[in-house]
C-alpha cells in the first residue's frame, strides 16, 4: 500500500486529493492545524472520517519539529505540500504571515523531507499567480514564461518554486512543481470570486440578499475544476522525472462574464444586482491569466474533463441545496 503525506489536507484540494488517492488504495497521512472551533478543522473531510486508511495529526509547515517527527515515522512514498495562506487579497493585509507560510514553510518541509525521507517524491503547489504581469506574445502563460508576481502571495510562491528546483538539482531529490491556474468547486472558500458570485446570486434568487459587491470586474482568469487538478498532481509525481508543469484549461473569462453566466443560469440580469465596492480592489491586480498545458498533455496525458459550465452548475446546485436545507 502506497503512503501519501498531505499538508493542507483540510483545504479544497487536499480533501479532493485524499479522496482520489484513497480510491487508488493509498494510505493517507495529513496534517491539520489547531482551530479553536474543533468542528471547522474537518468540514471538508467528512467523507473520509470513517476511513481506516486516513490518519490526521496536528502539524504546521511553520513548525519544523512537527514535520521532522511525522516524516521520520511515516516515510511516505509521496509528499504533497498544499498548505498555504491561499488568498491573494488577504496576502496584502498579512504579507509577513503569508511569506512565512508560503515561502519559509516550503523551506521547512523541503529540509524535513531531505533529512528524514529523501526517497519520497515531493509535489509543491505552485501557482499561476507567479506570472503576475507576464504574458507571452500569443496571449498564454506556459512553463517558459517569465515570473513577474504582483502580490506578496505571488512573490512567496516564486521563492518556493525556485527552492524546489534548487533542491532537485542540488540534492538530486524528486521534487516537482505543479503551476496550477485557478481551480474551483463547491468546496472553494466562499471569499474567492467564483464561490462568492454564485453564493450571492443564489441568495438574491431566494430573496435573502439584494446586491453583490465585487472588486475588479475586468480581470481575466482561466478556471478549471479542482477534481481535474488533483488528478494532475498525482500524474506529476508518477512521471519518471521530477519536472514543472502548467495545469490549465486554456480558456479565459472575465469576472464580468462569470457574473453574466451565473446570473443567466438563475434567470437573473446581473446588471441589476452587481455593484463595485473599492474595498475589494487590490493594491496591484493580476489582470490576465490563460494557461497553455501542452507539456502536461503530451508528457502526463492529462487533460481537463469537467467543463466550465458543468462546474458552475455543480457549485450553483450546492448553494441552492445549502439554503433550501435551511428553510
Ligand atoms: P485552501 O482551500 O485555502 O487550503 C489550504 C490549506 O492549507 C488549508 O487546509 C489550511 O488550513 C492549510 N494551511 C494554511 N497554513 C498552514 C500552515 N502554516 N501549516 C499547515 N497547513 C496550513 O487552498 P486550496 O485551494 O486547496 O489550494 C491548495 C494549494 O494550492 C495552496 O498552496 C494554494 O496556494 C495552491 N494553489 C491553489 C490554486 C487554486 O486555484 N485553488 C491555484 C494554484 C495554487 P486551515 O484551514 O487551518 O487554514
Ligand atoms: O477568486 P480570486 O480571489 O482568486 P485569485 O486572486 O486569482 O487567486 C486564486 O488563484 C490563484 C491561481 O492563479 C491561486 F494561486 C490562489 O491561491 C487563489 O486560489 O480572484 C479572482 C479575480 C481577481 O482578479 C480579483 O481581483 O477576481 C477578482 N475579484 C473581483 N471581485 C474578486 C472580487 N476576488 C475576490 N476574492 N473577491 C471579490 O469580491
Amino acid at each position: 500500500m502506497k503512503k501519501a503525506f498531505i499538508t493542507g489536507i483540510g483545504g479544497q484540494d487536499g480533501s479532493y486529493l485524499s479522496e482520489y488517492l484513497l480510491k487508488k488504495n493509498y494510505k493517507i497521512y495529513g496534517i491539520i492545524r489547531r482551530n479553536s472551533i474543533t468542528e471547522h478543522q474537518k468540514n471538508r473531510l467528512e467523507s473520509l472520517d470513517n476511513s481506516k486508511n486516513v490518519e490526521l495529526a496536528y502539524g504546521d509547515v511553520e513548525d519544523r519539529s512537527s514535520l521532522d517527527n511525522l516524516l521520520k515515522k511515516i516515510k511516505p512514498d509521496e509528499i504533497y505540500n498544499l498548505a498555504a495562506q491561499s488568498h491573494v487579497k488577504v496576502s496584502f493585509d498579512v504579507p509577513e504571515y503569508t511569506i512565512k507560510t508560503n515561502a519559509l514553510g516550503v523551506f521547512n518541509i523541503l529540509e524535513a523531507f531531505k533529512a528524514n525521507s529523501p526517497k519520497s517524491k515531493f509535489y509543491q503547489a505552485s501557482s499561476s499567480e507567479m506570472f503576475g504581469r507576464s504574458v507571452d506574445k500569443d496571449g498564454y502563460q506556459r512553463e517558459t514564461t517569465r515570473f513577474e508576481p504582483v502580490s506578496p502571495y505571488g512573490c512567496a510562491k516564486v521563492f518556493a518554486f525556485n527552492l524546489v528546483k534548487h533542491y532537485r538539482h542540488a540534492y538530486k531529490l524528486f521534487c516537482s512543481n505543479g503551476i496550477l491556474f485557478n481551480h474551483e468547486s463547491p468546496r472553494r472558500g466562499s471569499n474567492f470570486v467564483t464561490s462568492k458570485v454564485i453564493k450571492t446570486a443564489v441568495e438574491i434568487k431566494l430573496g435573502l440578499t439584494k446586491k453583490l459587491y465585487l472588486g475588479n470586474l475586468d480581470s481575466y482568469r482561466d478556471w478549471g475544476h479542482s477534481k481535474d487538478y488533483v488528478r494532475a498532481m498525482h500524474l506529476i509525481l508518477k512521471n519518471s522525472n521530477p519536472d514543472d508543469f502548467v495545469i490549465a484549461t486554456g480558456y479565459s473569462k472575465s469576472i464580468r462574464e462569470l457574473c453574466k453566466i451565473v446570473f443567466d443560469n438563475l434567470d437573473l440580469d446581473y446588471k441589476k444586482y452587481v455593484r463595485q465596492n473599492k474595498k475589494f480592489l487590490r493594491p496591484e491586480e493580476l489582470k490576465y491569466l490563460r494557461g497553455d498545458s501542452k507539456k502536461a498533455k503530451k508528457i502526463l496525458k492529462w487533460k481537463p474533463e469537467i467543463s466550465f459550465q458543468e462546474m458552475i452548475e455543480e457549485i450553483t446546485e450546492f448553494w441552492l441545496n445549502h439554503y433550501n436545507a435551511k428553510t
